[in-house]
């Protein structure tokens, strides 16, 4: 039912993807989402180019399905990590935090499909004529590092201007979000903070629990004066991160407060002084599942969702 171009570019089951999240999407997460039909993707963030290669060969030593690594292009490493990539025979790659362009080519060398994700109409286009598979289109809903404009805004405009493929990222963690973002014309999703809780996602117990016992409001914004805003859920750290910032104080200073703070979080569980990154979607998650059941019941309520237009529009002809 959900057969998209996205399913056959990538040669996977369901057109889910989930987030290339730094610390958070190891070979564990990847091989879970890929064995449950989406496609897995390995984070690079800003681990060195050999760190990425080991998470590479463990997932191959548990899984044959297809599987993606995330460029951090921000990354110190990112060139190195294109290098390493284009050795270890990855099937495809997304790109976040910049501009991959200068990278396209040598990917298209190694038959390596590349999809980056874009915050803009423009550098969708842009994407588009130097030779992209397809693009995801993160709205500012999204957790981590964020665009200005919502999904539901940027979608349509996307695929209104391209031909290639677009997945929707932002704001999607069950499948009344996977019908909405194939109503605006997406042919597949992208999820991030719904797959931090999983069980096979390897974050700190009191990672998951802080996203669980979350409220719509707690996804706030950090980092605005800095130019490099980063959606994070509100506790001791932003709060000092953000006197800060409303005092003025120059990029160096927040930048070394912030540094280390996501590993802090992630791998320590300290959810008071870490940056527990997660979207605006973390308020509506209330359990812990092992990824294929994330799939399964998110396909399942995606079908009801279609009956229930179905219905909608029965209604309409019987007025
Ligand atoms: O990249 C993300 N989200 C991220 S990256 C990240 S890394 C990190 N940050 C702080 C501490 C530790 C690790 C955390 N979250 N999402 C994809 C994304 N890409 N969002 C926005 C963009 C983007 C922005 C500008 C993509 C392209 C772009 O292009 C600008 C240009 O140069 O044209």
């Amino acid at each position: 039912m959900f057969d998209t171009r996205i399913c056959k570019l990538l040669d996977i089951k369901y057109p889910i993807l989930q987030g290339g999240m730094a610390w958070v999407a190891t070979h564990e997460l990847a091989v879970a989402v890929s064995e449950a039909g989406g496609l897995g993707i390995i984070a690079a963030g800003n681990a060195p180019s050999e760190v990425i290669r080991e998470e590479i060969r463990n997932f191959k030593k548990l899984s044959i399905k297809p599987f993606g690594v995330n460029i951090m292009l921000k990354s110190p490493f990112a060139e190195d990590i294109v290098g390493m990539i284009c050795e270890e025979e990855v099937p495809v790659v997304t790109t976040g935090a910049g501009n991959p362009g200068k990278y396209i080519s040598k990917f298209k060398e190694h038959g390596i499909k590349v999809i980056p994700v874009v915050p803009t109409v423009s550098l969708a286009k842009r994407l588009e004529r130097i030779g992209v598979d397809a693009v995801i289109v993160e709205g500012t809903e999204a957790g981590g590092h964020i665009g200005e404009l919502t999904t539901m805004a940027l979608v349509p405009q996307v695929v209104d201007a391209i031909n290639i493929p677009v997945i929707a990222a932002g704001g999607i963690a069950d499948g009344r979000g996977f019908i909405a973002a194939i109503s605006l014309g997406a042919e597949g999703i992208q999820m991030g903070t719904r797959f931090v809780c999983s069980t096979e996602c390897t974050v700190h117990d009191n990672f998951k629990e802080m996203i669980i016992k979350s409220k719509d409001r707690d996804a706030i914004v950090t980092g605005r004066s800095t130019g490099y805003p980063v959606r994070v859920l509100k506790n001791k750290f932003t709060k000092e991160y953000m006197e800060l910032e409303k005092k003025g104080a120059p990029f160096e200073v927040l930048e070394e407060l912030g540094s280390g703070r996501l590993r802090l979080a992630v791998r320590e569980g300290n959810i008071s002084k870490g940056s527990v990154m997660a979207g605006q979607i973390a308020g509506l998650i209330d359990d812990v599942k092992p990824c294929e059941d994330i799939i399964q019941d998110m396909i399942k309520t995606a079908k009801i969702q279609v009956d229930n237009l179905t219905s909608i529009k029965g209604g309409e002809s019987n007025e």
